[in-house]
């Protein structure tokens, strides 16, 4: 019998980043975006795991070292350490950090994903012929380039004539059309779910899943053949299942990480994706798992890109802004409200320097950092003492925003979440305005003291659930509204754009 009273279970994975050149505001924003998800379902007390990673095993990381003259293990060790400092800054609450160089964790997947492809005839011998990009690992038709360039990376794409085996893609064409209509794969926004979908409908062709096995050293070989290595996609999708212990079962990984988060139908699980990587998440990567028989993933979210000068931000491009130079100048709340606030959740958005500050100054140094100073001056002032914890989850304002934090979790916009948050901001603000507390105390300090009260409990309510946004500045604002404790530095200074 299955237990109802068993907490929902929510898996949220980030795409694992490529490791060939320092992270930029783009891969920050994916990573952001997941952490805010992940803590929103802690708050809504469901058990949550949350996984993201390092996609090591592919040419343009050899090369990369290459040209660095490193060893590339020692290369990609210096680079995860530089992105941990980066996630810690960020406050990227992940529960696992995947590495596909992992032989125990992840290789093993791969293996068994790859025998059971074969064993089901999905996999076969064929000669490729075509272009490959590198700053894609993808291989492209002509239909792909523009005038002979990727448009992605702007690079021309090697002519490669190869011997490859081959995945039976076109053979799950329809099953994917599917379940891709019928929403047991829920892609996120609409519009990109029309376009997979007339995608699919001019038809699936066999894709390459090895490559010729030039003596890298992090290429997973394919099983019975060394002279082929296993293509970089057919590598990097199973992160999502290997560090749950997919492939190790019965080897004391965490084979419960696997049956609790993805092979179980009371687990949501959301794939966060860029819409770069949009083909490989909802066609190549479910017909993996149709082939091999594998749970399906729920729902895949698919935002825009950043741009910088009107094109994808990208490390092959070289046009990227650094997310600690923004970190230097508004924090890393700053920039996680300005990800969640401003960047438009399913759409490009051009990025400036001066967009992230004037949003920092009206949002969080006028806004959310006024607010805090105006009501705790206030509670001190007028001597308004509050057992906040009483009855907390009883007002009506705590229940609607219980019910915001459940439709995020559900339709993932969360731009339209964070807006109602700092509406309700805006309401105390004005509300300070035409009540005007200040006055009155003068002459009906009980009723002075009333107002703010209930002022002060609608904040905390209200920043109870800007914590997975700002979970470093909610937790400190909420220690001096308890202790009733001006904060002794700004929260958010004002910051002055550059000119
Ligand atoms: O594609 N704006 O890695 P990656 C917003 N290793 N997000 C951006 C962005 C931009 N300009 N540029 C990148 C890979 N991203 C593969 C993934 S998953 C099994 C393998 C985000 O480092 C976007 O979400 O090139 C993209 O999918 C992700 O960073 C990883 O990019």
């Amino acid at each position: 019998m299955e237990n109802t009273s068993e907490k929902k279970k929510f898996y949220i994975t980030a795409p694992i980043f490529y490791p060939n050149g320092d992270l930029h505001i783009g891969h920050a924003y994916t990573a952001t975006v997941c952490d805010v998800f992940a803590r929103m379902s802690r708050l809504d007390d469901r058990s949550t795991y949350f996984l993201t990673g390092v996609d090591e095993n592919s040419l343009k990381i050899q090369k990369k070292a290459d040209e660095l003259d490193m060893d590339v293990m020692d290369y990609l060790d210096d680079w995860v350490k530089k992105n941990e400092l980066l996630f810690e800054r960020l406050n990227i609450s992940h529960d696992q950090y995947i590495r596909t160089t992992d032989k125990i964790r992840h290789h093993p997947g791969v293996i068994a994903i790859w025998n059971k492809l074969n064993e089901k005839g999905d996999i076969y011998e064929n000669y490729y012929e075509g272009y490959y990009c590198v700053g894609c690992e993808g291989f492209k038709t002509e239909k792909d380039l523009v005038d002979g360039v990727c448009p992605d990376h702007g690079i021309k794409p090697d002519f490669i004539k190869e011997k490859n085996y081959f995945f039976r893609l076109s053979k799950y064409t329809n099953q994917i059309k599917k379940v891709i209509e019928d929403d047991i794969i829920k892609i996120f926004p609409q519009s990109r779910k029309n376009e997979v979908l007339s995608f699919l409908e001019q038809g699936l062709e066999d894709i390459s899943f090895s490559r010729p096995y030039k003596g890298q050293k992090n290429v997973i070989l394919v099983p019975g053949d060394e002279s082929q290595g296993i293509y970089v996609w057919g590598d990097a999708l199973v992160n999502y299942i290997s560090a749950l212990g997919y492939g190790s079962l019965g080897q004391s990984l965490d084979e419960s990480l696997y049956n609790l988060f993805w092979n179980n139908k009371n687990s949501e699980t959301l794939h966060v994706i860029g819409k770069d990587i949009l083909k490989f998440h909802s066609i190549i990567w479910p017909a993996m798992l149709m082939s091999a028989e594998i749970p399906l993933p729920k729902n895949i979210l698919i935002h825009g890109l950043m741009q910088s000068g009107g094109r994808k931000m990208s490390k092959t491009i070289g046009n990227t802004i650094s997310p600690t130079d923004i970190m230097n100048k508004i924090g890393a709340e700053g920039l996680r409200f300005y990800f969640t606030n401003n960047i438009p959740v399913f759409d490009d958005g051009e990025i400036t320097e001066d967009l992230i500050i004037s949003n920092y100054n009206s949002g969080l140094a006028n806004g959310l950092g006024n607010l805090t100073n105006r009501l705790i001056k206030m509670m001190i002032s007028y001597d308004v003492v509050i057992n906040l914890k009483e009855k907390f989850k009883e007002s009506e304002l705590y229940k609607n925003n219980s019910l915001s934090l459940k439709k995020v979790l559900q339709d993932f916009n969360i731009n339209e979440y964070t807006n109602i948050l700092w509406k309700q901001l805006s309401t105390i603000d004005n509300e300070i305005q035409t009540k005007e507390p200040f006055k009155l105390f003068k002459t009906d300090p009980d009723e002075a003291r009333k107002i703010v009260e209930q002022m002060v409990r609608d904040f905390y309510t209200i920043i109870h659930f800007i914590q997975p946004i700002l979970p470093k500045t909610v937790a400190v604002i909420s220690e001096h509204i308890e202790s009733r404790e001006m904060p002794e530095k700004s929260l958010f200074p004002k910051v002055e754009k550059e000119l």
